[in-house]
């Protein structure tokens, strides 16, 4: 019998995680730990390519670690785990920064454009380098698939090519990854602007909604959220991208296929189904704090070393054989 495939995914603790990080990346590995070998990180240092406050990053990881916890993901079936406490990561980034890896490629990376902005020049080397590193993350575990929202998937494909590259100059040593993106909720969009995608660092409060938002909040964020033109409830995200998204929201978080939800929505306004998505988002968050606020710090601390151990293990004896290819041992 064939081993079970080996999947790679994290999250990055640099902020309230949104339900855009639950639809597009959290659900899915959910559903993924029977089948597979599985590999989840809060990757840390991911969080410091930006401005951030030490002690919330501090906070951060354990909450992330929390909310993993809470939203099913099982200690006993996936490694849970903190990048930075597995030094391997940076070994291998450094490696594969000096061979795979080319400026040019990280020049079109769009996240990097996106957050660099007009200060291409100005931000943290770090930053520019974050795919090089989470290509290191995804190549050290011999990774062979990577679930993660459709914002993710250019950096998947460039630790394809990294792998590619470095195999071709030391020989077959690295797995060559692919993404695993979900057909439905792969992006979910700005609740006030629905041509970006919803994130977790956004300025607008109203942009995004988070896992542990007051409910309250969470309510109302769904009511002022932006609509398009016309009346009717109907599905079409080229000319009607926010109704679309709500869509999305409400199939993904109601467990309601979208073709039925236009047809329960047939004759009804935006605001007979806004109000009733709203409620459907308070009921999934109810349930979701409540599973987060049982889980306490130390058996989130508990889980992140159990973690730190099985991840060192594999990473230690994959960077043994990197360093011996690459002649340094
Ligand atoms: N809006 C989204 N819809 C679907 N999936 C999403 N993801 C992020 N935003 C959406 C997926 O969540 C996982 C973790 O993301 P990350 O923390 O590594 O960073 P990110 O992709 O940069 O997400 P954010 O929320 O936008 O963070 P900030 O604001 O810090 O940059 C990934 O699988 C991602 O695809």
């Amino acid at each position: 019998m064939n081993s079970p495939k080996t999947i790679f995914s994290g999250v990055q603790p640099s902020g309230n995680l949104t339900i855009g990080n639950y639809i597009g990346a959290i659900s899915q590995w959910v559903e993924m730990q029977d089948k597979y070998r599985c590999i989840f990180s809060i990757v840390d240092y991911h969080a410091i390519t930006v401005k951030y406050q030490p002690e919330e990053l501090k906070k951060r990881i354990l909450e992330i670690t929390k909310i993993y916890l809470a939203a099913g993901i099982d200690p006993k079936k996936s490694i849970v785990f903190q990048q930075s406490s597995v030094p391997e990561h940076t070994e291998l980034a450094w490696i594969l920064g000096c061979s795979g890896s080319y400026i040019a490629d990280l020049k079109k990376m769009t996240q990097f454009k996106d957050k660099a902005g007009e200060k291409q020049d100005a931000v943290s080397v770090g930053l520019f380098t974050y795919p090089v590193l989470m290509a290191a993350d995804i190549l050290l575990y011999d990774t062979q698939a990577v679930p993660v929202g459709d914002d993710q998937k250019q950096h998947v494909e460039l630790a394809r090519d990294i792998a590619k590259r470095f195999n071709n100059e030391y020989g077959p040593s690295l797995v060559v990854p692919e993404a695993i993106v979900r057909k439905e909720g792969a992006r979910i969009m700005s609740l006030s602007d629905p041509s970006k995608k919803m994130s977790k660092s956004d300025s607008n409060a109203n942009s995004y909604i988070f896992l542990l938002d007051d409910i309250a909040v969470a309510k109302k964020k769904i009511m002022k959220a932006v609509t398009d033109s016309g009346t009717d409830i109907d599905y079409d995200p080229a000319n009607r991208p926010a109704l679309a998204n709500l869509l999305t929201i409400y199939s993904q978080l109601g467990n309601r296929q979208i073709p039925r939800l236009v047809k329960d929505y047939q004759g009804k306004g935006y605001g007979e189904f806004k109000k009733d998505l709203a409620e459907v988002v308070a009921k999934f968050l109810i349930d979701f704090q409540n599973k987060f606020n049982n889980i306490s710090d130390e058996e989130a601390k508990a889980v992140l070393e159990s973690g730190r151990q099985q991840a060192a293990a594999l990473a230690r004896a994959k960077m043994e054989k990197i360093r011996q290819v690459i002649g340094v041992r």
